[in-house]
């Protein structure tokens, strides 16, 4: 087992990170940049490096800076949490030259998977349900015409380094495609400086349903069942449930099945979540893998009573996994708190808070890293807080975190809180009869 961890990020991840390892008798690392000097994450860790200024580019995302602490701390591995560098091949390879494992699968894997059309392929070849569309990327206007017509309008163009809906652009008919196209190349040169992109069959109202997984370095990859994550906001998740409320025990048959199929298909190593989009007839299609811990992981901790920080350092240390496919036993709501107006279009409200009260009580669990005190800084991600409520059933979840969203107290800054609490009490939330364009239909008030 790893001697000493240091954990590459801030916020609320890094505290989770390092209380496991200090349940796992691992010593622990932060880093943080001047702006993160009274965080958490540095008092209650072993050691402390500063590596830089506010500006993330100039230390959460600088591999030289990261690496320098790790050298003068003597760490044996590094957790990347999620975001910063948690899904950069060159951070990971970086690692494994100076020997240091990275908590996470191997550079190739996130490589491979960051590049659309490559994971799309890969899927292919393993017997994975993608969404019908061009053979790998289209070189022209004409050729772009040509698979559109052949799988039919509406379609989708997508950036092969994309993901999170960066370079993305509808077609509704041919008319439409050459300035649809032309939108799309030039986003996603812009935003990734690669214009490779693909076309696939639009597929209209759907969830975003994903299977947790964990692979081992023998060969083993089991499912940890779904979480629903189709109330989003401009590709921003904001509430993630387990089970889904359009989940069948069939349908997770099969969609655990495919996505052991697409982590064994590349012997994937650590825990990671293939996405899937699923349509009204319960038909889903692979969409992207992630290959890191994501923010929504507690959701699936608290149905399947596993702590996953845990589980993923083991599977990195080496030590094979044991037991089988889980499935939910609870359910279990998370709602995102951020510091945001929800009133004025979700802006960032960064600030002090300077009183904080956190809800208690049977089933509920907050992750987060503010406390009455505590300033937001303005330059990074503005969740601030995630608050988790698990249930026996949906209903009886739905009631608990109408009831921790009313104990959450949080003066001075703005919060998603009054967002939550209307969401809570809507019908269609309420019937589970939801999907990803629910919250362009949803008027605040
Ligand atoms: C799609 C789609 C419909 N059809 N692909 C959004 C981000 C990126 N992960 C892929 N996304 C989508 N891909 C096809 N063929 C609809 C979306 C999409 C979406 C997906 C998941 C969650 C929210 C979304 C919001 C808008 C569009």
């Amino acid at each position: 087992m790893f001697k000493k961890v240091l954990i590459a990020n801030r916020g609320e991840i890094a505290l989770r990170v390092l209380r496991t390892c200090k349940e796992m008798n691992i010593k622990t690392v932060a880093v943080y940049s001047t702006a993160d000097k009274d965080a958490l994450h540095v008092r209650f860790a072993d050691e402390a490096v500063c590596i830089g200024p506010p500006s993330s580019t100039e230390s959460y995302l600088s591999i030289p800076r990261i690496m320098a602490a790790v050298e003068i701390t003597n760490a044996d591995a590094v957790h990347p949490g999620y975001g910063f560098l948690a899904e950069n091949a060159d951070f990971a390879q970086v690692c494994d030259e100076y020997d240091i494992k990275f908590i996470g699968p191997t550079p190739d894997m996130i490589k491979n998977m960051g590049d659309k059309v490559t994971a799309k392929e890969t899927m292919i070849k393993a017997g994975v349900p993608v969404v019908p569309g061009s053979d790998g990327l289209v070189k022209s206007v004409k050729a772009g015409l040509e698979v559109s017509k052949e799988i039919g309008y509406p379609v989708i163009i997508k950036a092969t380094s994309g993901g999170g809906g960066k370079g993305m652009r509808i077609v509704w008919s041919e008319d439409d495609f050459e300035t649809q196209w032309n939108m799309a190349r030039n986003e996603a040169k812009a935003s990734f400086g690669n214009d490779g992109i693909y076309i696939e069959k639009f597929i209209e109202e759907p969830r975003h349903i994903e299977i947790q997984i964990i692979g081992d370095q023998h060969g083993n990859v089991v499912h940890l069942s779904e979480r629903d994550c189709s109330i989003q906001r401009r590709h921003q998740k904001l509430v993630e449930e387990c089970p889904s409320p359009f989940m069948t025990d069939e349908l997770r048959d099969q969609m655990g099945k495919a996505a052991i199929l697409a982590g064994k298909s590349i012997n994937y190593e650590g825990v990671g979540t293939v996405e899937f989009l699923v349509d009204k007839f319960r038909t889903f299609y692979f969409m992207e893998m992630n290959t890191r811990i994501q923010v929504e992981h507690p959701v699936t901790e608290e149905v399947i009573e596993r702590d996953l920080i845990k589980e993923q350092i083991k599977v990195a240390a080496g030590e094979e996994l044991s037991g089988n496919n889980y499935f939910p036993q609870l359910h279990c709501i998370e709602c995102r708190i951020n510091a945001e107006n929800p009133y004025q279009d979700f802006r960032p409200s960064p600030g002090n808070i300077n009183y904080f009260h956190s809800p208690k009580g049977h089933g509920v669990r907050v992750d987060t890293h503010a406390y009455a005190g505590y300033t937001v800084p303005p330059f990074y991600d503005s969740m601030i807080a995630k608050l988790i409520c698990r249930a026996e059933t949906r209903e009886e979840c739905i009631t608990k975190m109408e009831r921790a969203l009313d104990e959450f107290v949080i003066d001075g800054i703005d919060t998603t809180i009054p967002f939550h609490r209307q969401l809570m009490k809507d019908e269609r939330f309420r019937n589970g009869d939801f999907h990803t364009g629910f919250l362009n239909e949803f008027d605040l008030k």
